[in-house]
């Protein structure tokens, strides 16, 4: 299904200036689901209006379906239609109405169990589960499946008792009984229109985990995180961030939950983390099951940030929807910076910027700066799931952030206050919210607009020049806005920077943090009375994002590094200084090895420091990072330099790195801020310690890895021998599999572990774990857990003779048969091709033209190796 052949028909771009309104509305949907993982009956009851809205299509009724899906009947007012009388074109169900408003019904049969792509309705270990975003809903029923087509949902749901004994849909349960011969029924009614899909329903042996949570205005809401029964006990920390997701969206966005039920369901084969279905959240269950001799602590916390995401969708996504696709980044970048900033208020705000930036640096800057960059609003596709993209969540949650910045938090609030007031019930566009934070706060955000229309990430150049005489500082910004595919001149954007400057000679601050929002090209700043040499501090918190060059010294960032008094800038100058030392050693040039230690050294041991940022500042930039800030990446220097710089920090900082493991130790399980930053500096000082060729350490990390009384210091153990050559890495990686072979969730981690790491042999050793028994393409965090990791482990996917690119694309082709959404999302990491050494980029897009060259591509992974060839 969906399959399409490369070379006879290129698929039609779908153009987001082609927008019309709906030529039918539907108000109300009736189904009646007779479920079977063999064979679903499915019939389903219109009400359909011809839409009057100015400039809608006309027409006759055009209903979604897929391909092979044929109606066994189709009924108008209560009469069968003669075949004749509807047809079926480009995978859509025809019918020319005579009047205005009609009812039509359809029935038709489907197999879930059939279902590999995970799209529609599917089967998942024994369950039956439904995913609808973003054009699932036409594989279940013929219905026009557009997010600006909003209708109320009644569904009736019946199944065999024993192998279903729970039955759930979207909204309040109004119904339920016996249906004879050992099935049952429910039935379930939604009174929020919404559009097809927020649609979900749930069939399956599982046990709840109930609680209960009273709203602002007092009203009971009836919890649920339904699992299978075994899963039960690790389903409380789940229920923890959603009731305090509940309290906090009141708190601070005063928004308050609108159904008595919500109701979340685990399930283990799913394409993404979780979706935000009305009143029923499905969710991929790593994002979901935890407790402590399983989940990590950044489980812990990726557990609390997706709940969070996916109910704070309720009012970002469901009560206001998305007119159309290319509207995607309004509910995902609002939403994604609603749930980091829940994340940065339950935990350490410093860190979680971090964390996020980190993100945006991997995933999102490559993506900007690389073949498949695109606007968060884009203006074309030819398959939407390709659009889930870093830049739409990511980048799109920092142009939320920086009106927040520009506006204050009060200001922005006034903003989302009239946002929600003026589009509740409808199917809104980024238009309307960038309006609405204009008309609430008096607000100019013409120039702003560019950021949704504009690719390419901004680079600003700060240039900063102290006269001792006048006592004056003048600092110079420019901007430039890189070239994207199809947009190859750019204007320039308006970014809010947080500037302060600091004393040299005294430590101190100098001149207090103010928000310069740059909006030309080119401008300069005078500070006046700075009669010490002054540093600057920009960009702080990170609020805009952006890539900043400056002309500050070693000794400048090593300074910040010890003495901003913005956690943030701190960590950003200690990376900065690590990537100039690195760089200049790729580079064969003077890098300042000694530098880098001494501010390590002072972060480690300045007892000001909480363990969580330290065990972030202390960290190298990662390889991949490294490798985008060269115009031309060879990975093996890459990782030399890198590697150098790694043992030379362990070697003399050893009696440092000791003295932190040691004090890091005695650590009883507790999910709190404290216990988790000194798990974390724990595992990254026996990191500094192996670098350092201690050889005592396997040893250490053996028994570390024995002891651990949780995941996170057992994983973290265990990542430090398996880039080693030790017997004890074999020992533990032997023991981990031994533990945990029937725990999916865990059994992705110790292949992860393994594609990870940083050995020679990682590309065999991944090729061979790619036929273990365990190993699927089925399942997509299975396949991600290995195939996903590899991936970005630059140094081994990037093995010269081409062998891991060779192995990907392998993958890539396998998993389209089954999966072409989760095939897609392994093609970016060989659309890099551009950006490495002659040899290697050859060798990439040979296997990107082999990949195309292939009859039978799915859309999805036509549209990105084509644009990555491009
Ligand atoms: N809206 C969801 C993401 C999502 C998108 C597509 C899916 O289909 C496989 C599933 C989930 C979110 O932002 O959480
Ligand atoms: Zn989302």
């Amino acid at each position: 299904m969906d399959q399409h052949s490369a070379i006879a028909t290129p698929p039609a771009p779908i153009l987001r200036r082609d927008y019309r309104p709906p030529a039918w509305r539907v108000p109300t949907i009736h189904l009646d689901v007779d479920l079977a993982a063999a064979e679903t009956r499915v019939r389903a009851r219109l009400e359909v209006e011809r839409n009057a809205a100015e400039g809608a299509l006309g027409g006759p009724l055009a209903l979604d379906g897929a391909p092979g899906m044929v109606p066994s009947s189709v009924t108008v007012d209560g009469h069968v239609l003669d075949e004749g009388a509807w047809r079926i074109v480009d995978d859509q169900l025809l019918i020319d109405l005579p009047g205005a408003a009609h009812v039509v019904e359809t029935d038709i049969a489907i197999s879930p169990e059939k279902n590999t792509q995970l799209m529609g309705l599917y089967a998942s270990g024994g369950l039956l589960c439904t995913q609808c975003e973003a054009e699932g809903f036409r594989r279940i029923t013929f219905f026009p499946d557009r997010p600006d087509v909003l209708s109320r949902y009644t569904v009736k749901m019946t199944a065999d008792r024993t192998l279903y004994p729970v039955l759930l849909a979207n909204g309040d349960l109004v119904g339920e009984g016996d249906a004879g011969e050992g099935r049952h029924w429910a039935e379930w009614h939604d009174p929020f229109p919404k559009p097809c899909y927020l649609f979900a329903m749930v069939a399956g042996d599982l046990k709840a985990n109930r609680d209960s949570f009273t709203t602002l205005s007092g009203r009971a809401v009836q919890l649920g995180i339904w699992v299978r029964e075994a899963d039960l006990p690790k389903t409380d920390h789940a229920m923890a961030a959603l009731k305090a997701s509940m309290a906090w969206d009141e708190q601070v966005y005063g928004r308050e939950y609108d159904l008595g039920i919500f109701n979340i369901v685990a399930v283990a084969d799913f394409n993404f983390g979780a979706m935000e279905n009305k009143g029923l959240n499905i969710f991929n269950s790593r994002y979901i099951l935890a407790d402590p001799e399983t989940a990590t602590d950044a489980d812990y916390d990726a557990i609390a940030g997706v709940v969070a995401h996916e109910y704070f969708h309720n009012w970002s996504g469901n009560r206001v929807t998305c007119r159309d696709w290319f509207q995607l980044s309004l509910k995902e970048g609002f939403t994604v910076f609603r749930d980091q900033e829940f994340s940065a208020d339950q935990g350490s705000r410093a860190v979680k910027r971090i964390e996020d930036v980190r993100v945006l640096r991997a995933a999102q800057f490559p993506e900007d700066g690389g073949p498949l960059a695109h606007p968060i609003r884009p203006d074309s596709y030819l398959e939407i799931s390709n659009f889930y993209t870093a830049t739409i969540y990511n980048k799109g949650a920092e142009v939320i952030r920086m009106m927040h910045t520009m506006l204050g938090a009060e200001g922005f609030r006034r903003g989302t206050d009239l946002y929600f007031e003026r589009n509740d019930g409808t199917a809104a566009t980024c238009e309307d919210f960038v309006r609405a934070m204009e008309d609430a706060n008096g607000a100019d955000l013409t120039d702003f607009r560019r950021w949704y229309a504009q690719a390419g990430t901004p680079r600003v150049r700060a240039t900063l020049e102290h006269e001792a005489g006048t006592a004056t500082a003048r600092l110079t910004l420019a901007q430039t806005v890189p070239a994207t595919p199809g947009q190859p001149d750019k204007l320039p954007m308006p970014l809010p920077l947080r500037i302060a400057l600091f004393g040299a000679d005294s430590g101190t601050p100098i001149v207090a943090e103010r928000v310069h929002v740059l909006g030309d090209e080119a401008t300069e700043i005078l500070f006046e009375g700075v009669d010490e040499p002054p540093v600057l501090s920009i960009n702080r918190g990170f609020s805009a994002p952006v890539i900043v060059e400056t002309n500050r010294s070693a000794a400048d960032l090593a300074f910040l590094s010890a003495h901003d008094d913005d956690p943030f800038a701190r960590f950003e100058a200690m990376q900065q200084l690590m990537v100039d030392t690195l760089v200049a050693a790729i580079n064969g040039g003077q890098a300042d090895e000694a530098a880098v230690v001494a501010a390590v050294r002072e972060t480690l041991t300045d007892p000001a420091l909480d363990a969580a940022f330290i065990g972030e500042a202390v960290l190298l930039p990662s390889e991949s990072f490294l490798g985008d800030q060269l115009p031309v990446v060879d990975p093996s220097a890459v990782r030399r330099a890198r590697d150098s710089l790694r043992k030379r920090l362990g070697r003399e900082l050893e009696p440092e790195w000791r003295a932190t493991y040691a004090a890091t130790a005695a650590n009883r399980f507790e999910y709190t801020p404290t216990a988790k930053g000194l798990r974390r500096l724990h595992s990254v000082a026996l990191g500094y310690l192996d670098a350092c060729g201690a050889a005592d350490v396997p040893a250490l990390a053996l028994a570390q890895f024995e002891g651990a009384d949780n995941m996170t210091d057992r994983q973290g153990a265990l990542g430090v021998l398996a880039n080693g050559l030790s017997g004890e890495r074999e020992t533990a990686l032997a023991a981990f599999y031994d533990r945990y072979r029937n725990d999916a969730l865990v059994l992705d981690k110790w292949f992860t572990t393994q594609a990870i790491a940083m050995r020679e042999d990682t590309a065999d050793a991944v090729e061979r774990l790619a036929r273990h028994p365990d190993f699927t393409l089925a399942n997509p965090n299975r396949m991600r857990s290995l195939v996903g990791a590899f991936a970005a482990n630059q140094y081994a996917f990037h093995a010269a003779d081409g062998r891991g690119y060779r192995f990907v694309a392998d993958m890539i082709l396998a998993a389209d048969t089954l999966n072409p959404q989760s095939a897609a999302r392994l093609v970016p990491p060989l659309g890099r091709w551009r950006r490495f050494e002659p040899a290697r980029s050859a060798l990439m897009k040979a296997q990107l033209e082999r990949i195309v060259a292939t009859p039978g591509l799915s859309k999805d992974v036509f549209e990105q190796v084509s644009r990555s060839l491009a």
